[in-house]
């Protein structure tokens, strides 16, 4: 695909998240938004997959160590064909296989099950381990993970083993959006120097604008020329990306459109359509941007 049409389709994305989020009267806005330039360069270009055969035995390992961000991981699977997109306005609902967060016996295409913060990079490091020195796999693990998930523990221990076995294999990328649940990261826990840390474990870091698609393919294509290290490209984002009024608001971490009135926005009852017609206008600027 052109950039172009990526970027089209990263609209698309953002604009499902909103249904999705709006039929289901509950879950994150801000990082799902924020995600999905990132998420359309991973499904759209970057990663080796087959959605009419998600378990295919070739295909790289995607895990979301943030599950609370899965619309857009729904979202983009539902783009890509993995189920239509209409599935998607059960999200939350009884009986559903769109999970509030990801459930890997729920839906095909969900690797891991996730929502306790911490824990995806050691199962990515896992599968890493299993693919490359158990198996000798040519595929690939991918693990997207948030920044407020950084303050624990766990992920620093996954660091270590990662570097110790040179899993060259895994890919960590980290939504940088300076924000979590009540508050910014530097406030709550300073991440910074965030870059260093992670070279200090033994990583190859990259750094990106999280919203260039272009950026964010060359660097997953760089890491897999890294031969000793695992890689992992810090993610910068902007929360809310795409609707104005959500936009570095910590706010929108956990909440639909339309489910309070916040300081700044439209009021409760015309939000989703503020941000549906904000989105619909980008999309228009995009396609004549590039004509
Ligand atoms: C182990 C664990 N502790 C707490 C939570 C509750 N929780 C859900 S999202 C979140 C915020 C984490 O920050 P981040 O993922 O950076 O939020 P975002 O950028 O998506 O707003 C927290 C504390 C959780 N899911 N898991
Ligand atoms: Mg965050």
């Amino acid at each position: 695909m052109t950039i172009q049409e990526l970027e089209l389709k990263a609209n698309d994305i953002r604009q499902d998240i909103i249904k999705m989020l709006v039929a289901a009267k509950s879950g994150h806005s801000a990082g799902p938004l924020g995600m999905a330039d990132v998420f359309t360069a991973l499904y759209f270009e970057v990663m080796k997959l087959d959605p009419k055969n998600p378990t295919w035995a070739d295909r790289d390992r995607f895990v979301l160590s943030c599950g609370h961000i899965n619309p857009v991981l729904y979202a983009a699977m539902a783009e890509r064909g993995y189920f239509d997109v209409a599935e998607l306005s059960t999200l939350r609902k009884l009986g559903t296989r769109l999970h509030g967060h990801p459930h890997n016996q729920a839906l095909p295409g969900i690797e891991t099950s996730s929502g306790p913060l911490g824990q995806g990079l050691s199962q990515a490091a896992g599968i890493a381990y299993a693919g490359l020195k158990m198996k000798q796999e040519p595929w690939r693990v991918y693990c997207v993970m948030s920044d407020g998930e950084q303050e624990e523990g766990q992920i620093w221990e996954a660091a270590m083993f990662a570097s110790k076995y040179k899993l060259r294999n895994l890919v960590g990328l980290i939504d940088r959006n300076n924000i979590q649940i009540d508050g910014h990261t530097e406030d709550v826990m300073p991440l910074e120097p965030f870059a260093d840390k992670w070279r200090a474990f033994g990583w190859h870091v990259l750094e990106v604008d999280g919203h260039n698609i272009k950026e964010i393919i060359d660097a997953c294509n760089e890491a897999k020329a890294i031969y000793e290290k695992p890689t992992v490209i810090i993610c910068h984002t902007i929360p809310g990306k795409g609707v104005d009024f959500m936009e570095y608001r910590y706010e929108w971490h956990g909440m639909p459109p339309d489910s309070a009135d916040v300081s700044g926005a439209p009021k409760k009852g015309e939000q989703a359509a503020k941000a549906l017609e904000e989105l619909r206008t980008l999309g228009g600027k995009i396609k004549s941007e590039h004509q």
